[in-house]
Formats: C-alpha cells, structure tokens, sequence
C-alpha cells in the first residue's frame, strides 16, 4: 500500500486492504476462540479482538523483505504481515502441517518468508530481536526495516531501555511498536507502570507518537511516517497506541481465576470502539461504498477460515521426535 494515500480519505482499494485483513483476524480469532473452548486446542491461546488496527494499520506499510516480531499474542502480526491462516491455524492445533511443523503452537506462529520471524512466550523478547533484524537489515545494505510488536507490560522489561539505547545510538532502522491494552496479565497499568511510557521513548530524542489504537487509520498515518523515517536511515521511531483487548488475557483464565480483574462495563465501553466497526462506519460516508462489498469480504473470509480449520484438522500431529532436529541439531542418538 502507498503509505501517503491512506492518511486522509482512504481509497476504495487501501480501504478494503485494512478492512479484509482486521477481518481476518477478528473472525481467525473468533474460531480460535470457539475451538479453545471446545478443547480442541493444546496450550494457551492469547487473542488480540479488539486490538486488530494496530497489527493491519502498521503491517499495510511494510514489505515481505521488512521483518517484525510478536509478542505472546501473535496471531494478527502474522496474519497481517501475510502468513497463510490455514497454516497458523494448523500450528495452533499443534499439527505437523503446521508453520512451525506444530512444534511451537499460538505462542510460536513465524513465518520466515514472509518477514515475520516470531511470536514470543518471552515478555520483551522481541525487542532484542527486532534490533539484531534491524542491524542485519543495514548489513545487507537495503531500506528494509525492523517493527517490534510489544505490550505496554513489556515496556517495563529492562530489554525495553536497552534497545531504545542501542537502536538510537546505532540508528537502527527500526520502529516499536507498543500496543498499549493497560493491562500486563491481570495487572492493570496504574498498579505496575509508573509515568507515560511514550516518555521513556522521548528521552531518546527520537520520533514518538501516541494514537487511537482503535481508529486504524490514525494507526496507518502514524506508522507511515514512523516507518519512513526508519527506512531513510534517520534511525528508529517509536509509535504507541492505545487499544483493549476485549477477551481475557488468555483463552483459559476463568478456568482458574478467581473473581474479576476488570469491570464489565469497561470491557463494554471498549466494545463500543470496536476498531472493525469504527472503521465500516466511517466507510459507509464515501461515495464508492456500498454494503455488498463487506458481504463479500464476510464470505470470502468465512470461507478461509474454514478451509483452515479443515486444514488443521487433516494434519497428523506434530512429531515430537523433530526436536532433535530443530531445537538439538544432530543430538539424534
Ligand atoms: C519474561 C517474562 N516474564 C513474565 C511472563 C508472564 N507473562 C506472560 S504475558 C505477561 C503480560 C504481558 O503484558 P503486555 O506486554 O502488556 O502484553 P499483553 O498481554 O497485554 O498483550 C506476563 C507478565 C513471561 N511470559 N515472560
Ligand atoms: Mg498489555
């Protein structure tokens, strides 16, 4: 997508790009949800609803050769960054069809063509990685760029400072990327983090900016000029947005929480600024919109995701006896 053309009034074909692919993570995401439940799924599944602008608006900017990394809640960064659904979806069974040959599961989706080298059970993590994708990106000599998805409950990881450091300090070409939901498992935000996190990243002079997390096009203006900036070899820039994740923290915590860590009624206030339908309402004001177009991505979408989940499905299960291969290189006995 031309990062310039989406800013104001988007265009009847960077429109749909956005809308078809927050779709696809919301409905991808609404049947991880449904499986999990059914316990068709082995291992914590973390899902992103309500947070899908952010991974679309910023993931419309990058090429197949700019590399991101995730966080635990991986699924809209790959999906947006262009992995195949049917193949997460596979993963997530934890089958050997699977991106990951079914060896890594939700927390691990990655798909290396694609750019996109990871989801990360690691809180920080994908931090340090983004920086060492950046630096071999200037290696390599081109104007490809590294994005950090992270959590605001990652912000207060020491890694976080450290690669601001090293990132600003070797102008790296790389962008962070942090999506503020305000909470870090059950914890919300005022009872862990301390000032504005958009703050830490001034300190270091660089490009900040915070949006609406949930207007996507506020995300794609900002990540257009974040990622240029990355890309003309200034050095990185720092993008937070504000958003919720409307699921629990994991699929599985009423099984074993006791009470509530959030009031229902701030779940429904976020409800209210669902990104999806923010962004159809403000479509439904252009001239070339008319609502067969969304019926048609409604279908087209339904119908991924139940290829996918036939996919899945199909797949033997994951070999355990590959983690000789993968993880112990020629440890085979
Ligand atoms: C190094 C490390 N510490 C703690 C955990 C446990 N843990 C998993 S997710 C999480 C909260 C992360 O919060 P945030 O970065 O805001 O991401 P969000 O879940 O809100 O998307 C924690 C503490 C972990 N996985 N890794
Ligand atoms: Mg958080």
């Amino acid at each position: 997508m031309n990062a310039a053309s989406v800013v104001a009034s988007p265009g009847h074909d960077d429109a749909l790009t956005l809308l078809r692919c927050m779709l696809l993570i919301r409905r991808m995401e609404e049947r991880l949800s449904a499986l999990s439940a059914a316990g068709a799924l082995p291992g914590g599944v973390h899902l992103t609803i309500g947070q899908e602008a952010v991974a679309a608006g910023v993931c419309a900017h990058l090429r197949d050769d700019d590399k991101i990394t995730s966080n635990h809640r991986g699924h809209g960064h790959f999906l947006a960054k262009g992995g195949s659904p049917a193949a997460m979806m596979a993963e997530v069974y934890g089958r050997a069809n699977g991106i990951c040959h079914g060896m890594g599961g939700s927390m691990h989706v990655a798909d290396i063509s694609k750019g996109m080298l990871g989801a990360n059970g690691i809180v920080g993590a994908g931090l340090a990685i983004a920086a060492g994708a950046a630096w071999a990106a200037r290696l390599d000599g081109g104007d490809a760029v590294a994005v950090c998805f992270f959590g605001d409950g990652a912000a207060n990881q020491g890694v976080f400072m450290e690669t601001l450091n090293l990132a600003t300090l070797w102008k790296l070409p790389m962008v962070f990327v942090c999506e503020n939901n305000r909470y870090a498992e059950f914890s919300p935000a005022e009872t862990v983090t301390s000032g504005e996190l958009i703050d830490r990243a001034r300190a270091f002079k660089i490009p900040c900016e915070r949006v609406d997390g949930n207007d996507v096009m506020a995300v794609s203006s900002a990540a257009a000029a974040a990622i240029a900036h990355a890309r003309s070899g200034a050095g990185p820039a720092y993008l937070e947005a504000d958003t919720y994740r409307i699921h629990g923290h994991l699929e599985s915590e009423k099984s074993f929480l006791k009470g509530t860590y959030r009031d229902e009624a701030e779940v429904d206030a976020w409800r209210a600024r669902c990104p999806i339908q923010r962004f159809v309402g403000s479509l439904r004001t252009q001239a070339w919109w008319n609502e067969p177009l969304l019926e048609g991505l409604e279908g087209a979408i339904a119908r991924t995701v139940d290829d996918a989940v036939a996919f899945a499905e199909a797949g033997p299960l994951a070999d355990p006896g590959l983690v000789f291969d993968i993880m112990f290189s020629g440890q085979r006995a």
